[in-house]
């Protein structure tokens, strides 16, 4: 045991007091980690669009003052009760859904929606006691996604903790907690296109630029982006985009462009934004017969999908997922393995590097669409 385990931790994290006001570093106390929970150092952390919109306090009013973050890099400093399978040292990657082992997901082979640790966006306190493990002379700041890694120190579920091979540089695996993923394991879990053959993702931000590295690992032919901003065109070369279309570009509907394109559709889709109209466009520019459309994209709460049966009858499937089907503690080392084996590049998401003193500006990045991510060094 280190000299700091069972004791109050001091140190600093980034805390948003109000939605939409820039963080402030300020010194937090972290209690120590209850039963089942583990405490970490965190040492990078980067920020996904999923910060941006709670701290915007979009879409719903989530609790204040709050530390966000949930990809992160870091070590274990300690223990709860009742932990074995981790000790202090351990390499990990906090997620911001968990898997507990026993319940029925987690038992079934074929889900990773983890009924006691599934993601939850209002929760800010920890499931053990109903309370928060952060204060500031006394008054509790709330956490974010069971994560909360805008700190040097946090406290997580050992659910929503994944052990990963000491070896893995955390300045890069760190991306691995969320959006990347997600897109990775859509196509790799999900969509599985075939070797050789056409791949349509929608969106090209990090997510589906991940959804295509991921055809690209399976070794697809044709990955064609689909995005109506051109600008994300030159970048998404680097993901094995071979081709473009800027629905903007065209007065049809952009599956019958696709449909044209591919000698009757695509063989897998890959959709990525979360807009309901892209949704059905991804869903019907796939080939009859054997074509899989795969949504990832959150949707507006009021969107509605709307397509004619025959294009299912005509044995088009339709698919979703979830954090790409990967349940976080069983299957993020292999993907961390994925990278290590230079099999999966992870540099060229990670576009902007800042020091933890200027966490706002990972933000402004974010904001103004300039970054894929932004990974941010806590000790600097
Ligand atoms: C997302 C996953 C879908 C719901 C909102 C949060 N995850 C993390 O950014
Ligand atoms: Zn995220």
């Amino acid at each position: 045991m280190g000299s700091t385990a069972g004791q109050v931790i001091k140190c600093k994290a980034a805390v948003a007091w109000e939605a939409g006001k820039p963080l402030v570093i300020e010194e937090v106390e972290v209690a120590p980690p209850q039963a089942m929970e583990v405490r970490l150092k965190i040492l990078y952390t980067s920020l996904c669009h999923t910060d941006v919109y709670f701290w915007e306090a979009k879409g719903q009013t989530p609790a204040f003052p709050r530390i966000f973050g949930h990809e992160a890099g870091g070590i274990v400093e300690s223990v709860g009760e009742g932990v074995t399978e981790l000790v202090p040292g351990d390499h990990v990657l906090p997620v911001f859904t968990g898997e507990c082992k026993e319940c029925a997901h987690c038992k079934s082979e074929e889900s990773n929606m983890c009924s006691l640790l599934r993601i939850n966006t209002d929760r800010g306190v920890m499931i053990n006691d109903g309370k928060s493990r952060f204060s500031i002379n006394g008054q509790p700041i709330f956490h974010f996604l069971g994560t909360s890694t805008f700190s040097e120190y946090t406290v997580v579920h050992i659910g929503c903790v994944a052990k990963i091979n000491p070896l893995a540089p955390l300045d890069k695996v760190c991306v691995l907690g969320c959006g990347i993923s997600t897109g990775l394991g859509a196509t790799l879990n999900v969509a599985k296109p075939p070797n050789g053959s056409t791949v349509a993702v929608f969106g090209l931000g990090a997510t589906g630029l991940a959804a295509a590295e991921g055809a690209r690992i399976a070794g697809a032919s044709r990955i064609i982006g689909v995005d109506i901003n051109p600008k994300r065109f030159s970048e998404a070369k680097k993901f094995g985009v071979n081709e473009f279309v800027n629905p903007k570009d065209h007065d049809r509907p952009v599956q019958e462009v696709l449909a044209e394109m591919t000698n009757g559709g695509v063989d897998r889709s890959i959709e990525c934004t979360g807009n309901i109209d892209a949704m059905i466009s991804a869903f019907e520019c796939v080939h009859d017969g054997w074509g899989v459309a795969v949504l990832v994209g959150f949707p507006h709460k009021d969107a509605v999908f709307k397509t004619h049966p025959i294009n299912l009858l005509n044995e088009r499937t339709l698919k979703g997922t979830f954090f790409g089907n990967y349940k976080p503690r069983s299957d993020l080392p292999s993907v961390v393995e994925k990278y290590l084996s230079k099999e999966l590049e992870l540099e060229k998401f990670i576009t902007h590097q800042v020091p933890f003193s200027e966490i706002n500006k990972a933000f402004e990045y974010m904001l103004q669409g300039d970054s894929l991510r932004c990974v941010i060094r806590m000790d600097a």
